[in-house]
């Protein structure tokens, strides 16, 4: 059993979304609860207001301190004396970036707190007060953290013991050997003229899985070379990854013979555009 708590400005937001698909079935079969408390049900302003202009000027809004700290106090008093300070996320670009390996760790806990920010993030004295650990889903920037937070909880609570049904949770696997995952096939056989690999109607099971790990490989090499040094193979699977980085080569090479010449129009054509450009300037200048 895992407790989420999200402090959040926008509890609908997380309630619609943990109700649906395998996060709501984990909900309904006690195997996590996910509870959303607004954070604006603790602001003592007497408008309601939980933000303010930033300190030093500049665009935009900053949520304050004192909501988000009596939130999190009021919130850390629900989830009970399992734990002394329940472990604290703050959704943010600023963070470490979310993982599977953090994800795993991140399963072993029995309470999580999620903080989600919003306009141009929070006092920093609240974070500080609450020794909130900064999380990024990816390095890009959101209107909230919500959205980040939602991610988040289908990343670790799929990793929860029965939340995934026996067949799926082989789905786990992924990423265990740090490689992609190979391409799968439904029917029909043959779809707007594309048939389904051979192989996969073969009925050989030791065939198939032997496609799939290459498959698996070719395309870790392909499309993430960063991972590839990584990945668990085998002796015979290290003597194929071998022979296919030896053809890519290869056919990089001749691709590169038969592209110099253009390159050198375009090498060219770059430099022509460049004086076009600095000639333009200095008139203009
Ligand atoms: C998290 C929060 C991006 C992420 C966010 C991320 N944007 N990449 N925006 O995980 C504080 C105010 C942060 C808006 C929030």
């Amino acid at each position: 059993m895992m407790d989420f708590y999200v402090m959040t400005l926008f509890p609908e937001m997380i309630e619609a979304w943990t109700d649906g698909s395998i996060i709501g079935r984990a909900k309904k079969n006690g195997l996590i609860s996910v509870n959303a408390v607004n954070i604006r049900d603790y602001t003592e302003n007497k408008h309601q207001r939980v933000d303010d202009y930033p300190y030093g000027g500049g665009a935009g809004m900053v949520m304050q301190a004192q909501p988000v700290f009596d939130c999190w106090k009021a919130v850390c008093g629900m989830t009970g004396k399992r734990a002394e300070r329940p472990r604290t996320i703050y959704l943010s670009p600023q963070g470490k970036q979310l993982t599977q390996e953090m994800a795993l760790s991140l399963a072993k806990e029995e309470e999580l707190i999620l903080l989600c920010g919003h306009y141009e993030g929070i006092d920093e004295r609240a974070l500080e007060l609450i020794g909130a650990e900064e999380v990024s889903i990816g390095d890009y920037v959101l209107t909230g953290g919500e959205l980040p937070a939602l991610v988040l909880i289908d990343c670790v609570a799929r990793l929860i013991p029965g939340v995934l049904g026996g067949d799926e949770s082989a789905l786990i696997e992924s990423f265990h050997d740090n490689l992609l995952e190979y391409p799968q096939y439904t029917r029909p056989e043959v779809y707007e003229g594309l048939s389904v690999p051979e192989i996969l109607l073969s009925g050989h099971h030791a065939n198939v899985e032997k496609w799939r790990r290459r498959q698996s490989i070719e395309r870790t090499l392909l499309r993430r070379p960063d991972l590839i040094g990584e990945a668990v193979l085998s002796k015979k699977e290290q003597r194929f990854l071998w022979e296919l980085k030896e053809r890519l080569s290869k056919e990089e090479d001749e691709a590169n013979e038969n592209g110099e010449c253009e390159a050198k129009a375009c090498e060219g054509l770059e430099e022509e555009k460049q004086t076009e450009a600095e000639a333009k300037f200095q008139t203009e200048g």
